[in-house]
């Protein structure tokens, strides 16, 4: 990482050749924001020249390619990362400064690439980083939504979306690739002529690639992101546009390209739009054209494909690929189904990422008709053949037959696209330990039982490049003088740090390091929010999607009670607290925006509220995404991870918080119950019911209101809210929020874990005034957190579930 004066002299020169003949500036007049372009497109070149190396080590050799199929890819910003791929930081600097230009102002004006909702699509780019950085010919396909995650504001307390214009000012990471276009067909009906299977009369659109490099760290490999747009097939409805009606000419142009127009904002339950439906089929097609051709232009043995192409399904969102891949082989390469079929069921994997039945992906199968006549049949032709195995197997089990079956005959007929994932695919995986278990008990029990050998476990991970080494150079450099840099490629590496946390040197420098980062995040609070924050105060973070199952309510139910107890005490020696939460909710999610809605309200009276003074905060941060959690994480004490067992796959932010030396205060759920293992149970707060609690608490029939009646501060909490405390002049507003929790079940069990959340509470801030106590345990965290870095994941799915090897650039 040391400057070195001719790289600096080069870089010099490309910025500014850059500047000049591609943004057409003068430095002179040069903004800030041309710099960032100028200098993104100079380092671009860099990385150019590491996938031209990469593509020239892959000519010839006969590599297995694994495909990773996401309909979201929630990237982040590339600037920063692709400095650090490069290790060019520090050059960069230097040669920004000597051209007059402050280096630290760019990295903030680039936009996020917001192409994803939250965890599932962050892990996909996690797992890009990181199969770069292995080695592995990776290519990940996806979509390029013209708008992605929509900008959350906060308008008196409450979510309003706001468009994401995250391509306004170009994107300098992209390549266009005109020349790389399929045509994708919708509609239209399926002709059967003897052996010949004809689909016609479709409505075509035409998927354009866009590339984007990823490089990998300390390894010159890179691998591609390639995402599809939508373009009309016809510039212009030219019969239109002759008779004159131009405006009718340019709207079935806009029709076939709104397919790839935005993102659909919601991670948690399966609307059935069919515009959804048509860009999952849009990618899946275009991307299988585009492998199968690769695949053909060096073999001629289809019976080979199995030998040189993984594809991954990212949950269920890509499983149109299968039929594809079918249709494909039957009715343009001329294979029978009995052939076909095997070669299919070699090539893909899927991972599952939820057990909640409201986000299982079904559709009805007249829409599915109606779009995707010829992938219906095929998939009939899947489901015949599977149940007649399945007869072949277990006998006339009928009962079996009706529960497995790709098509659900519980009144209106669906495609259950789970299911299909699960017969097409040689594995399946969940994402943590207790999911995988879980999902082979609840879910797909049955299918477990017929195929057991294709369920496997793969507990999710997090790139330590952006989570650690570029979040957090504080820490980073501590941990660098302590046990050298080489942790960021071999995370494991940090248990080396388990002697230092009784070295009072390394404990004084790791507080002081939190304490910076802490200090950051004040001042982006204060500067965008204008509100001011101590940062000796305990920082309590819960940042994530807004969800019910996530309980972000148990958490202001904590806040209310402590507010309660400061306002009844006030001069006991409060350990001071600020509790910061961040997430969008759904747009159409009523109840996640209700919660938004109370923890603003509570922060507003909490805020305002002279007799609480500096011993609680709280504060909701707007429009949290990937660069904003580049802030948070590594300034959090604590990090809260409280769904209701059962509930949470994994959790990723789990693992970034402790990475950054947060203690954890969670349920047993998820990838938490891992993290006890990792780090120790005696250095994590766990509190709550377990799965099997949970369980238990419902069968015996769950009453909250008993809860409440005999739980007197918890009654006190439920009655000030109900009571209008926390919303003036509209004491009505919270009664949903009341009723849920005491009328309509309290579904996710808050209520039950209460009582025990609150004294974990308790014993979090007895920890706290022992800063001695409290920085050793978040020294072990972080150091019993390589086993969560994505390198390990990904090696994990490329030798069990991929059977590839790393290719050596
Ligand atoms: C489905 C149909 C229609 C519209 C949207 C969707 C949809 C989109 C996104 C459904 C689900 C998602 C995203 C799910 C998700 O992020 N799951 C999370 O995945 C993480 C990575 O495995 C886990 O860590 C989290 O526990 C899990 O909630």
């Amino acid at each position: 990482m040391n400057t070195n004066p001719d790289h600096i002299a080069n870089l010099k020169r490309s910025i500014t050749d850059k500047l000049l003949y591609t943004v057409g500036k003068q430095p002179a007049t040069a903004q800030p924001k041309d710099w960032l372009q100028a200098t993104a497109l100079a380092v671009r070149d860099r990385l150019v020249d590491r996938a031209l190396a990469t593509e020239q080590a892959a000519q010839g050799t006969q590599v297995k390619n694994v495909y990773y199929l996401s309909i979201e890819f929630l990237i982040g910003r590339a600037y920063t990362n692709a400095l650090l791929a490069l290790d060019i930081q520090n050059d960069v600097a230097q040669a920004l400064t000597e051209l007059g230009v402050d280096s630290a102002a760019l990295p903030d004006l680039e936009h996020d690439a917001a192409l994803g909702n939250g965890g599932l699509g962050r892990l996909a780019a996690c797992f890009l980083d990181s199969m770069a950085t292995l080695g592995i010919a990776g290519y990940g396909y996806g979509i390029r939504y013209d708008y992605g995650m929509f900008r959350q504001q906060i308008v008196d307390g409450r979510q309003v979306e706001a468009p994401d214009y995250w391509l306004a000012d170009g994107n300098p990471w992209e390549f266009p690739r005109p020349d790389i276009a399929y045509r994708v067909r919708f509609g239209g009906r399926v002709e059967q002529t003897h052996a010949r299977t004809d689909w016609i009369e479709t409505q075509d659109v035409m998927a354009t690639a866009y590339d984007m490099i990823i490089p990998g760290y300390a390894t010159q490999a890179t691998n591609t992101l390639r995402l599809w747009s939508a373009k009309a097939t016809d510039p212009l409805d030219l019969p239109a546009f002759n008779g004159g009606d131009y405006v009718a000419a340019a709207a079935s142009k806009n029709l076939a390209e709104n397919i790839t127009r935005v993102l659909y904002p919601d991670d948690s339950s399966s609307a059935g739009r069919e515009l959804r439906l048509r860009q999952e089929y849009f990618f899946c097609s275009a991307s299988l054209q585009d492998l199968v051709g690769r695949f053909f232009a060096t073999h001629s043995d289809v019976e080979q494909l199995p030998a040189h192409v993984a594809i991954h399904l990212n949950d269920t969102h890509p499983v149109l690929a299968i039929p594809e891949l079918m249709r494909i082989l039957i009715d343009e390469h001329h294979l029978p189904f009995a052939q076909a079929w095997p070669i299919t069921q070699q090539v893909f994997s899927y991972t599952n990422h939820t057990l909640m039945q409201e986000a299982l992906e079904t559709w009805p199968v007249g829409m599915f008709d109606a779009v995707l006549p010829r992938h219906l049949q095929i998939i009939y032709d899947i489901n015949t053949a599977f149940i007649t195995d399945i007869g072949n197997r277990f006998g006339p089990d009928f009962d079996l037959m009706r529960r497995v079956s790709i098509i659900d005959e519980n009144g209106g007929r669906r495609v259950r696209m789970a299911y299909l994932a699960v017969v097409a695919s040689h594995k399946i995986n969940g994402v943590s330990a207790l999911h995988s278990d879980l999902m082979t008990k609840s879910i797909f029990a049955d299918f477990f039982k017929v195929f057991p050998d294709r369920f496997t476990n793969m507990t999710n991970g997090i790139t330590p490049r952006r989570w650690l080494a570029q979040a957090n150079p504080s820490l980073s450099s501590l941990i660098d003088a302590r046990i050298g840099a080489t942790w960021r490629s071999h995370l494991d590496q940090l248990a080396r740090l388990k002697p230092l946390a009784d070295d009072h040197a390394f404990a004084e420098a790791f507080r002081a390091a939190k304490l910076v980062n802490k200090q950051r995040l004040a001042d982006w609070v204060q500067a965008n929010m204008g509100l001011t924050l101590n940062p000796q105060s305990l920082f309590d973070v819960q940042v994530k999607r807004i969800h019910e199952y996530k309980r972000q309510l148990l958490n202001v139910l904590h806040v209310i009670t402590r507010y309660n107890r400061i306002l009844a005490n006030p001069e006991a020696d409060w350990v001071p607290r600020t509790v910061v939460f961040a997430g969008k909710a759904a747009s159409a999610y009523h109840m996640a925006k209700q919660i938004i809605h109370l923890i603003n309200d509570v922060a507003s009276t909490i805020n305002n509220d002279v007799r609480v003074g500096d011993r609680l905060k709280v504060v909701f941060l707007p429009n949290y995404n990937v660069s904003l959690a580049e802030i948070i994480m590594p300034a959090a004490d604590l990090s809260e991870q409280i769904s209701t067992a059962g509930t949470e796959a994994s959790g990723t932010g789990n693992m970034k918080l402790a990475l950054n030396g947060a203690l954890t205060i969670g349920t047993l759920d998820g990838a938490n119950v891992e993290m006890r293992e990792s780090v120790g149970a005696e250095n994590i707060f766990i509190f709550g019911n377990t799965t099997g609690e949970v369980a238990a608490v419902r069968a015996a029939g769950y009453q909250p209101r008993a809860i409440y009646e005999e739980t007197a501060e918890l009654k006190a909490v439920l009655d000030t809210l109900r009571a209008g405390a926390f919303s003036p002049g509209d004491a009505a507003r919270y009664h949903g929020i009341c009723d849920a929790l005491l009328d309509w079940g309290d579904h996710y069990l808050l209520l039950a874990d209460y009582v025990s959340y609150v004294a974990m509470q308790d014993q979090v801030d007895a920890l706290y005034r022992q800063p001695d106590a409290w920085t050793r345990k978040a020294i072990l965290n972080v150091a019993g957190m390589g086993v969560f870095s994505s390198d390990r994941t990904i090696a994990e799915y490329a030798s069990a579930i991929w059977q590839v090897t790393p290719l050596k650039v």
